[in-house]
């Protein structure tokens, strides 16, 4: 009687972590299932470029670097299929939005030229140019994707032509240092343009995205946290819930280009204006086949 007992109590346990791992496998299987058919659903054709924004795939990469406390720690991170401007906003965009909204037009610098990056511009000034052409500034996950070309190298990727050192596009360089002599700008190197340049005059990096590594800084959607990675979501990471600053990406004609990489970080509140800070947008992939119902309004540095 007892061995049976012992018997039947062994048979049940066996049972039932039979059924626990199973289920756990189960779990495992749908989960995974259920993950790549949601990517799979985002491996439609996509126009490759629509209304001045090109298709960017997405997929996995590896966010952050050891370079500064507030870009660790690296973490893998998967940003699903989007649009991204290939030209920063420029003043003529702009203009063009405050014309046809009664939005204030911000003032520029003597300098900032029509088909140059629109600056002193707020995030909520941005906010709203995205708003009403149906776009909506890029997180900043997405911003380092582009930025990177899809690799997980640390410096920008350009065009294999173009040499590392003379990659830097419109930075702090030598014609800037002539205007202001305590300018601490990149060694050797002269862009010809001591403020903004017009967007797109240098070299796209590998996916033709124009600007990413100089010209102007670019506000990005998210809050800044510089804890944030440590706890960011692994898929499609939109930033903190809430914050007092916002996340600027990129680099800018102030700024030297030597310390310049695409997972370098830097915040502002969302109600500040600079000259050397714009803006570009970015779309959901899912929301280009309804963007093309209707005319586009934006068309980067074409429109007259
Ligand atoms: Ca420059």
């Amino acid at each position: 009687m007892k061995i049976k007992i012992i018997f039947l109590s062994f048979t049940i346990f066996v049972s039932v972590w039979l059924f626990s791992c199973n289920s756990h496998i189960l779990k495992s299987y749908h989960t995974k299932k259920q993950v790549n058919v949601s990517f799979k659903n985002h491996q439609e054709n996509f126009p490759t470029e629509i209304d001045g924004m090109l298709f960017i795939k997405g997929g996995w990469f590896e966010m952050g670097s050891h370079y500064k406390s507030d870009q660790e720690p690296i973490h893998r991170v998967f940003v699903k299929p989007f649009y991204l401007d290939k030209f920063e906003v420029t003043v003529n965009d702009f203009r063009r939005f405050c014309v046809e909204t009664g939005h204030k037009m911000p003032i520029q610098p003597f300098w900032n030229k029509d088909d140059h990056p629109v600056v002193n511009v707020s995030w909520y000034d941005a906010q709203a140019y995205a708003k009403w052409c149906g776009k909506r500034l890029p997180t900043e996950a997405e911003w380092e994707f582009a930025a990177r070309g899809g690799r997980n190298s640390l410096h920008y990727a350009l065009n294999a032509e173009h040499s590392l050192v003379k990659t830097h596009g419109n930075v702090a360089d030598y014609s800037l240092l002539n205007k202001d002599s305590r300018r601490i700008v990149e060694t050797g190197y002269d862009d010809g343009f001591p403020f903004t340049s017009p967007v797109g005059y240098f070299p796209p990096n590998i996916f033709g995205i124009y600007d990413m590594e100089g010209n102007v800084l670019e506000w990005c959607n998210d809050w800044y946290d510089a804890r944030y990675y440590a706890q960011s979501e692994i898929e499609n990471p939109k930033g903190p819930a809430k914050g007092n600053y916002k996340v600027i990406r990129g680099g800018s004609w102030n700024r030297s280009g030597r310390y310049l990489m695409p997972t370098y970080r830097t915040w502002y509140p969302p109600q500040c204006t600079f000259d050397f800070l714009g803006f570009r947008c970015a779309m959901d992939a899912d929301k280009a086949k309804e963007h093309l119902k209707h005319e586009p309004l934006i068309s980067g540095k074409n429109i007259n």
